[in-house]
């Protein structure tokens, strides 16, 4: 029989290329998903697994929803991608981001240690921690000092330290993936790169004529969900729990996305592009560029797609689901 992985958050983007991921490699997967007013909302992204997961209502908010699962499954593996894991709009909801993206860890870690002490626990760090602090060589990894500037990263440096915590005290498996940004097809509307490919794409075809952005500057580390969810796995199977790096180790600007997805589309973006201050953050991370030199290493990971190769499929995607 293969081993039991349990995602929160299986209804997300790296939630679903991790299902489809461990489905490929033997796993019997479950997962949780929310209560929604639109019930199909919340499987768009699983529908074709549907048959081959078993997905239960729970939230991390709702501690027993997450000891019922527990009890009943006894998972090998648990991968906690949960979260409110918009940046801009922690702002807007910090309690719920922080209830979700913090307290909800600790309930899943209490949970664990009384239901599943012997599950291993793969957490869902992110860059948005370091805020805007970075190694002399300009990049950011495993030992530079965390600096969070939103309550997103705050919440996720609330956990991270908690699964440090919890491994050292309790001696449970729990690691932590720190996790540059990663996109796809699959990745919500209104994060910068589907933002920008989508409307550019609509731009390119007459139905709008313009879009509207926030801050240019910002420069991002951008991988591939696919590449991203593999690392989680070898997280949690390599012999020890520890933190890992995963990133490209390349950075852009905004301003250079839409340069590069105007021009794929034989378009300008200085005549399409408008600044909108609703978009700029009450306070900014301004820089990523992640080492993963210690997931190479140790976990032998490296990433398989280019920026280019990401950035072409989400074009691709786009102009096939406008092309009428
Ligand atoms: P996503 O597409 O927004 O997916 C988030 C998932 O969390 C969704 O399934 C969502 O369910 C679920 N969720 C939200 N609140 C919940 C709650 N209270 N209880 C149970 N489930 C809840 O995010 P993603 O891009 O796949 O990211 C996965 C994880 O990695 C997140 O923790 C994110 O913070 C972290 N991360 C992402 C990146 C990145 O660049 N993508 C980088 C570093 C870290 P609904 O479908 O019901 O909303
Ligand atoms: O695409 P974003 O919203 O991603 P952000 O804030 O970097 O967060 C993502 O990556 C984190 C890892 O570093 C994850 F933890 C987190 O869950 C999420 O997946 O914004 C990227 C940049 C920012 O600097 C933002 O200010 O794009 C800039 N930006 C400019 N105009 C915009 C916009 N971002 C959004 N979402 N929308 C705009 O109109």
């Amino acid at each position: 029989m293969g081993k039991k992985a349990f995602i929160t958050g299986i209804t997300g983007q790296d939630g679903s290329y991790l299902t489809e991921h461990l489905l490929d490699l033997g796993y019997e997967v479950y997962g949780f998903a929310r209560r929604n007013s639109v019930t199909e909302h919340q499987q768009t992204r699983i529908e074709n697994l549907m048959n081959n997961v078993d997905l239960t209502y729970g939230d991390m908010l709702d501690q027993s929803s997450i000891d019922k699962l527990l009890k009943r499954v006894n998972p090998d593996e648990i991968y906690n991608l949960a979260a409110q894991s918009h940046v801009r709009i922690s702002f807007d909801v910090p309690q719920f981001t922080v209830q979700t993206n913090a307290l909800g860890v600790l309930n899943l870690l209490e949970s664990v240690k009384i239901n599943a002490p012997n599950a291993k626990i793969y957490q869902a760090s992110s860059s948005e921690m370091f805020g805007n602090s970075r190694d002399a060589d300009n990049m950011q990894r495993e030992t530079t000092p965390m600096h969070p500037v939103s309550p997103y990263g705050c919440a996720k440096l609330f956990s991270y330290s908690l699964i440090r915590n919890y491994r050292k005290a309790f001696k449970l498996f729990a690691s932590n993936g720190i996790l540059f940004n990663h996109e796809s097809p699959r990745r919500g509307a209104n994060f910068v790169t589907t933002k920008i490919i989508k409307n550019a794409v609509l731009i390119s075809k007459g139905k709008i004529n313009t879009l509207e952005l926030g801050n240019l500057d910002s420069k991002r580390d951008w991988g591939h969900s696919k590449d991203y969810v593999r690392a989680m796995r070898l997280i949690l199977n390599h012999t020890e729990p520890d933190d890992f790096v995963i990133s490209t180790g390349e950075t852009k600007s905004i301003r250079d996305l839409c340069k590069i997805v105007f021009s794929k589309l034989n378009l300008n973006y200085e005549d399409h592009v408008k600044i909108n201050p609703k978009y700029v953050r009450p306070d900014e991370l301004s820089y990523l560029c992640g080492d993963c030199s210690k997931s190479k290493k140790i976990l032998g990971w490296k990433p398989k797609y280019s920026f280019e190769e990401l950035v072409d499929e989400m074009l691709e995607y786009f102009l096939e689901k406008y092309k009428d």
